[in-house]
């Protein structure tokens, strides 16, 4: 890549201004936050997805996901008719000086990276024009793509283009704020891309903007989600571990976590979501390389895969505890979302729970206040018809909703001997008990020994 300072002063410019035109490529809870944010600092900016019912909901002010205020920024972004969506990939990013990439890079079944959509989308890039063009990539990367994808047609000869690695790092639920108050990471390409990207993204980010090499930043995220992950796991197993010891995970970390250096994370009926199940293997999986050996991070992942195991041994404790029979037994489940306030059902832990129950012969019912996600069990839409005439009801996501909810009504519409197994510590015991429930929770119980 080279560079003629006219041009570069010029895009510069026009980005200060608010003049250049943006597109967000993949509109999904990553993408459609990042382009609303433009928006709402000022930008043009014009969506791209290949998911014509997503492009449909959203021309009909429909939020097409559960996110904080994203119905009404749509709405308002309707008013300003600053924002546009087209499935016409190629036509936008003529149109466009700055192309923002947000596909999704998800993991094939035999765990290895998918970048079906990235690919796409560079084949797209490799067939434009992107003369005076800022390209940044915020899609989660096997170490090395950037370098093998992506550079190869944004430095391509007699072409002035700028280019950056920019990881997203909101948390779905909370993206807008995320976005604002989150210190953003740029993996430059040079200089002047480093300088353009930043002036871009002064303009969403309140926080502090960190400049460093594209190799380090694409590592750095994937490492971000490892560590959560791992510090998960950890938890998972020390709540195990109190389950054997008979004592709280919550007063055990409420003492430990008084400690200066230390941080305990929260015990869970599993790890689920569209990032931590799978960016620890893309951070083992370089672009176009063997697989990096590692003994912590792939146990760490296969620990929280089990613990949806754990969840499902624990009903069948609690429901032997009762004497009441395992098969037929009526089992309500609150919560297939893989986390609290979201729709999003991908890798949720509620799947692998819901289908060994299933296969065990119970009634399974489901509510989930965001998604009408059951995984074969019944879809009830109204909590207290969920839970009525209920053995059991097993809280997998800390919804809002949840948190609302008096045990005294819950037990009185359930069958008697009601268990409550709050996976997510929404109840506490105490009141758990005074409302006449078998307690039990990843961390803390008082069952009896582990049955086979
Ligand atoms: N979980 C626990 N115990 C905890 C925390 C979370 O069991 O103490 C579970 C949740 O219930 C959920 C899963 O982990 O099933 C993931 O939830 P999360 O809230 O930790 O994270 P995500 O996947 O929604 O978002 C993460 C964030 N990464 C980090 O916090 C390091 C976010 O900042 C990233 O931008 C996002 O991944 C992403 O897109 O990569």
């Amino acid at each position: 890549m080279y560079s003629l300072n006219k041009q570069f002063e010029e895009l510069k410019k026009k980005i200060i201004d608010k003049e250049s035109e943006i597109c967000v490529v993949g509109l999904g809870q990553v993408g459609l936050p990042t382009a609303l944010s433009f928006v709402n600092s000022g930008y043009n900016v014009t969506g791209v997805d290949t998911n014509e019912d997503l492009i449909n909901k959203i021309n009909n002010g429909i939020s097409p996901f559960q996110e904080e205020n994203l119905q009404e920024f749509i709405k308002e972004s309707q008013k300003n008719e600053r924002f546009h969506v087209s499935t016409k990939i190629d036509q936008v990013i003529e149109n466009s000086n700055v192309i923002i990439v947000c596909v999704a890079t998800p993991i094939t079944k035999d765990i290895k990276p998918d970048m079906t959509s990235l690919k796409s989308v560079c084949d797209s890039l490799s067939k434009c024009d992107l003369n005076e063009k800022l390209i940044l990539i915020e899609s989660s990367l096997p170490p090395g793509t950037f370098e093998g994808l992506v550079i190869p047609f944004v430095q391509k000869p007699n072409q002035m283009c700028w280019g950056c690695y920019v990881p997203e790092r909101l948390i779905p639920g909370h993206a807008f704020s995320e976005i604002k108050t989150t210190s953003r990471i740029i993996g430059e390409l040079d200089t002047e891309s480093g300088t353009l990207a930043k002036e871009l993204y002064k303009t969403i980010v309140q926080a502090e903007i960190i400049l460093t090499t594209f190799r380090v930043a694409e590592i750095s995220k994937l490492v971000e989600n490892t560590y959560r992950d791992v510090n998960i796991a950890l938890a998972n197993e020390i709540g195990i571990i109190c389950e054997v010891y008979g004592i709280d995970f919550n007063e055990l970390s409420r003492v430990c976590n008084s400690h200066p250096r230390v941080n305990l994370h929260q015990p869970g009926p599993g790890v689920g979501g569209p990032c931590l199940p799978k960016d620890p293997y893309l951070l083992l999986n370089p672009f176009n390389s063997e697989q990096i050996k590692s003994d912590i991070i792939l146990n760490a992942r296969k620990f929280n895969d089990k613990m949806p195991d754990h969840v499902f041994s624990l009903i069948k404790r609690a429901l032997l505890e009762k004497n009441k029979k395992i098969e037929n037994s009526v089992i309500s489940v609150l919560g297939t979302a893989y986390k609290a306030n979201v729709s999003d059902t991908r890798s949720s832990p509620a799947e692998k729970i819901i289908k060994q129950l299933l296969d065990l012969g119970c009634n399974v019912k489901v509510n989930d206040p965001n998604t009408e996600a059951s995984f074969g069990g019944l879809y009830e839409k109204d909590i207290l018809n969920t839970v009525k005439k209920s053995d059991l009801v097993v809280i997998l996501t800390d919804h809002d909703e949840y948190k609302e909810l008096d045990l005294n009504i819950l037990s009185d519409r359930m069958n008697e001997n009601p268990i409550l197994v709050d996976t997510k510590r929404v109840f506490d015991k105490k009141e758990a008990d005074t409302a006449g429930f078998l307690y039990v929770s990843v961390g803390y119980h008082n069952l009896k020994e582990e049955i086979n």
